[in-house]
């Protein structure tokens, strides 16, 4: 169980801790969900819901989400950029929230010494294996107002044995040290805070340069292994694409050049999934 009483994050509005729950994503719709506006005001602009015993966690696509209990940091994100009358991020901007979250992951892993990179279009990984994976989802309160959930599992303390797949790893895993649930959701709150802040200060450009000169997209294209691997992307209905990333486009899309010169962008809504060729 994270100990709430070791977790302080000034800049979010809001930190909860569930004990279990069935998804923190499910959890956080169903808060924005609530017909009594005073239940959704309470998460503010930017609010962290998470635990470490998430029973019927989610990807994409339904796709299955698992850990042990005690093992996985399990997080999700609510952000309502309406709640702040000064914010002007228009909602095309919120399918950039996706690479935002994933980036301040890679930072946090960064920070401990591990080499994460993001992994187009929703995952963060290490030595070629997958340690987070993220499921923004957008949410249509009561009142019309459009916010966003984003979703983060983060493998920390998973033994070799608890892995749910061979695609997958930890931080125990690659380290041989355990580590700090708190610490580690007040690193990712203050991260994604930041983060966010930076973004909605440039009103969602993600070509605008923000934090140390940087545009998100510059940030994101530096620390993205796709960029330069030849890949397959797998289309709904058996259908693929090979080519060679070559870019991230202002849309968070991802450019693949086929064999005859042919560029053409991937929106992540269009694709089931997207591997590297080995
Ligand atoms: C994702 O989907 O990777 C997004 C996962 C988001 C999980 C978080 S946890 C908090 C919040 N609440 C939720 O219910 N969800 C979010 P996708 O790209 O579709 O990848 C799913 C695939 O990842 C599965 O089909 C497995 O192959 C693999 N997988 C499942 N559990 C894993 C784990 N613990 N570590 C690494 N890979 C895993």
């Amino acid at each position: 169980m994270i100990d709430e009483s070791k977790v302080q994050i000034e800049s979010l509005d809001e930190v909860v801790i569930l004990e279990s729950v069935d998804s923190t994503n499910s959890y956080a719709r169903q808060q924005l969900g609530d017909l009594f506006p005073p239940n959704r005001k309470r998460w503010g602009e930017l609010s962290l819901i998470s635990t470490d015993d998430q029973r019927s966690g989610r990807g994409r696509l339904d796709r299955v989400w698992s850990a042990p209990a005690g093992t996985c940091l399990c997080s999700s994100f609510i952000i309502r950029p309406h709640a702040n009358p000064k914010n002007q991020l228009p909602q095309e901007s919120f399918h950039w929230f996706t690479l935002l979250v994933s980036l301040a992951a890679v930072q946090v892993w960064k920070s401990w010494g591990i080499d994460a990179v993001i992994k187009w279009p929703n995952d963060v990984m290490v030595g070629g294996k997958k340690v987070c994976g993220v499921l923004a989802q957008l949410v249509v309160e009561p009142n019309g107002r459009f916010s966003a959930v984003v979703g983060i599992g983060m493998n920390l303390n998973l033994t070799a044995s608890d892995l749910p797949v061979d695609t997958a790893t930890s931080a125990l895993v690659e380290t041989g040290r355990e580590f700090d649930m708190e610490q580690a959701l007040t690193e990712l709150g203050d991260t994604v805070a930041r983060y966010y802040r930076a973004f909605s200060a440039v009103g969602g450009d993600a070509s605008a340069p923000m934090l140390g000169g940087l545009s998100l997209l510059d940030m994101v294209r530096n620390n993205m292994a796709t960029l330069g691997q030849q890949v397959t992307v797998h289309l709904p209905g058996d259908d693929k694409v090979v080519g060679l990333a070559v870019d991230i486009d202002d849309d968070g899309a991802v450019v693949v050049r086929e064999s005859d010169g042919t560029e053409r962008a991937w929106a992540v809504g269009d694709v089931v999934h997207m591997r590297p060729i080995v």
